[in-house]
């Protein structure tokens, strides 16, 4: 049904019909206004940004099918887009808030609305700020779409009791919001700057906050050496120099290039400032004993993935990026940027007070932060210094987990619940991608080294143009076709893992390798050769991937939705470093379906 090529009349049609269809949806209103604060959501006092006055901005929820309707006000001094990561925005491809690619940054004192359809879209998702690295500073916030009543859901094989199935579909309805967000002391361009000018990549993160909530915490060398130790190998091995943590947990990582500079008046990573401690407010979620939760735990940080646990409870994960899932019951999930799940838990416990955990997963820094889960009613937060003696931490602040039998979420295997399979065979077009590392702070996915320019956000955006871009630059201008079956290989150059994010589409993760390249040009003679990493059979289906060092990552998606999507790491630092690029789609139908203000004639 998708190969076949649609004629025009097709698609009016079928424009017209979804139009027909959007009268029995709501629209649903919000404006979000953007301001700059002083604010020290971990107890140090920095410039931060905020939505209606929070960070993170107000929750956004509708039911499948609705219109979101959001006003997005720019109090702030710089220019600003709003991206809503994970929707497709299929048929409204000048919404995605993609500065530069998809619409021009909204002025300071100047407003935009952002006015889509969530047909077909459900679970949770997030928007963030799309232009320089402005999110990390606190313009993000979470969106929860409540599936439709008659989506085949998975909670069966977790209970067949209908009080409890009856309770986790209400509580589905209003999951708990867990986001997680790296926290630095400087502002994000404050950050680039240093990274520009010294070439340190990455800087050492403060703190994770739960919630837009945390505090500094200072380990001993000892724990730090202890939780680090995977870490330190795994850094020493590919340098083959000593390194050492300080006393933030920032691995000193030994470049060269540092003549004449001080690093600990800079604070570069490894030699950090001695850790300050904060006794700020963390994040506490009520429960009481035998319930059924559901909770949405996303990762909207900047710089790091994250591993995620709660003290002496299991999980389950039932959605992964707006899919239902074939579930797993765990004790830990990966969170690389973006990432979103839902997970259910049976809360067993009589009392006590548990951590919800996030320990950072890069090689860099070992790091942790958590949110505070209370049987207890009366506790507050001044009473609550962490979680209480009967609390058993699955993992320590370096991510380890600290038993054996204790189980990770598996992502290759996270087949979606309703058996959705990619389309088999050959693909139409297959788009060819290297990260790279090109310097210290500079970044490619192209195999030519090419990079997004600083610039890019502030040109006329690509989708409003008819010009031809060159092979080999960061515009994919293959003549992608709607129908077209696409393939993105990419393979990883160098030692540091990317959360590959795509807008637009979700994909199947068709292929997929710790260690190794994808060594064919193709799908298709991959297949010839039955290469034995190739999954047709149950891919998981998502908007966001981790390609690990020196593996790689193949993704299908079906060409349906017309526009010019940005393909990128979702580390800042990265992006800025130039690791983006832009996949134009189906062209002369994108620009079919703009209004004349989308394309700035007005
Ligand atoms: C958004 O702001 C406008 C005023 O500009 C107001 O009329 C409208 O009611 C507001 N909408 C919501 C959902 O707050
Ligand atoms: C969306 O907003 C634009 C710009 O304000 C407006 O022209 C358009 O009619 C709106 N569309 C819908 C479906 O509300
Ligand atoms: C619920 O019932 C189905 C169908 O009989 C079965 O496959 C599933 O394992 C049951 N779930 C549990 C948690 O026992
Ligand atoms: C480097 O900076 C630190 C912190 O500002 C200072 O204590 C130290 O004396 C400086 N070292 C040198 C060699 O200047
Ligand atoms: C726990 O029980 C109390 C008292 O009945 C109730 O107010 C509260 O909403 C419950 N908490 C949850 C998460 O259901
Ligand atoms: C919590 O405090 C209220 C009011 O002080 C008291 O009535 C209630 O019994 C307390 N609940 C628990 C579980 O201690
Ligand atoms: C990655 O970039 C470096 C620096 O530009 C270059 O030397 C190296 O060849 C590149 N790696 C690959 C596999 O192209
Ligand atoms: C691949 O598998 C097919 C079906 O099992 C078999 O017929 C074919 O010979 C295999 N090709 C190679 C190159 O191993
Ligand atoms: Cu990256």
């Amino acid at each position: 049904m998708f190969r076949s090529p649609v004629s025009r009349i097709h698609s009016v049609i079928v424009v017209l019909l979804s139009l027909t269809k959007a009268v029995s949806a709501k629209v649903v209103d919000y404006n979000l206004t953007l301001t700059p604060a002083y604010r020290a959501p971990d107890g140090v006092y920095r410039e931060t940004f905020l939505v209606n006055g929070q960070s993170p901005g107000p929750l956004i929820v509708c039911d499948e099918g609705d219109y979101l309707n959001i006003l997005v006000r720019n109090e702030l001094l710089i220019p600003i887009t709003m991206h809503w990561h994970g929707i497709r925005q299929k048929g409204t491809p000048w919404l995605d808030g993609a500065a530069g690619v998809t619409q021009e940054a909204i002025a300071p004192h100047r407003s935009f609305r952002y006015n889509f359809s969530t047909e077909d879209q459900y679970g949770n998702f997030w928007y963030h700020s799309h232009i320089r690295a402005h999110y990390q500073d606190g313009l993000y916030g979470a969106i929860y779409i409540r599936p439709k009543a008659d989506r085949p859901k998975p909670y069966n094989s977790i209970t067949n009791d209908s009080v409890a199935l009856d309770e986790i579909l209400e509580r589905e309805e209003n999951p708990v919001i867990v986001s997680v967000s790296d926290w630095y002391k400087w502002t994000s361009e404050a950050i680039m700057l240093r990274q520009e000018y010294y070439g340190i990549d990455p800087p050492c993160l403060q703190s994770l906050l739960v919630n837009g909530k945390g505090r500094i915490v200072c380990h001993s060398a000892d724990e730090i050496a202890q939780a680090g130790q995977s870490k330190l190998k795994e850094f020493t091995a590919g340098t083959k120099t000593d390194s050492y943590f300080d006393s933030q947990g920032c691995l000193n990582l030994k470049k060269n290039g540092f003549e004449g500079v001080n690093l600990t008046a800079l604070e570069a990573p490894g030699f950090s400032a001695q850790c300050q401690p904060t006794f700020t407010d963390r994040e506490i979620i009520y429960v009481n004993n035998s319930q059924w939760m559901v909770f949405s735990i996303t990762n909207m940080g900047g710089s790091m993935s994250h591993y995620f646990s709660i003290d002496s409870h299991s999980f389950t994960v039932v959605m992964v990026e707006g899919t239902y899932i074939k579930p797993q019951t765990v004790e830990r999930l990966f969170l690389g940027i973006g990432n979103r799940f839902l997970i259910v838990v049976k809360t067993n416990k009589q009392s006590g007070v548990y951590a919800m955990r996030f320990a950072g997963a890069e090689v860099a820094q070992v790091i942790e932060g958590f949110a505070l889960l209370s049987y207890d009613a009366n506790t507050t937060a001044e009473q609550l210094e962490g979680p209480t003696e009967n609390a058993e931490p699955y993992m320590d602040i370096g991510g380890n987990l600290k038993l054996k039998n204790l189980l990770t979420f598996n992502s290759a295997s996270a087949a979606p619940f309703d058996d959705l399979k990619p389309p088999q065979g050959a693909a139409d077009r297959t788009i060819r991608l290297l990260s790279n590392r090109t310097g210290v702070v500079s970044f490619s996915l192209m195999p030519n080294g090419a990079q997004l320019s600083e610039s890019l956000e502030h040109s006329m955006p690509l989708l409003w143009t008819t010009d031809k871009f060159p092979e080999g630059s960061i515009v994919i201008d293959q003549g992608i076709k709607t129908g077209d079956l696409v393939d993105i290989i990419l393979n990883n150059a160098r030692a540091v893992s990317h959360p590959m994010h795509l807008h637009g589409h979700n994909f199947w993760v068709i292929s997929e390798d710790l260690d190794h390249n994808f060594e064919y040009e193709t799908v298709k003679a991959a297949m010839a050769e039955n290469h034995s990493t190739l999954n047709f059979e149950n891919p998981p289906f998502r908007d966001g991937y981790t390609v690990n060092r020196a593996g790689h990552i193949v993704l299908r998606f079906i060409a349906d939705n017309p526009g010019a999507w940005m393909f990128h790491c979702h580390i800042n630092s990265h992006v800025i470093g130039g690791m983006a690029i832009v996949i134009i789609e189906d062209r002369e139908r994108a620009l079919g379906l703009m209004p004349d203000f989308a394309k700035g004639l007005v």
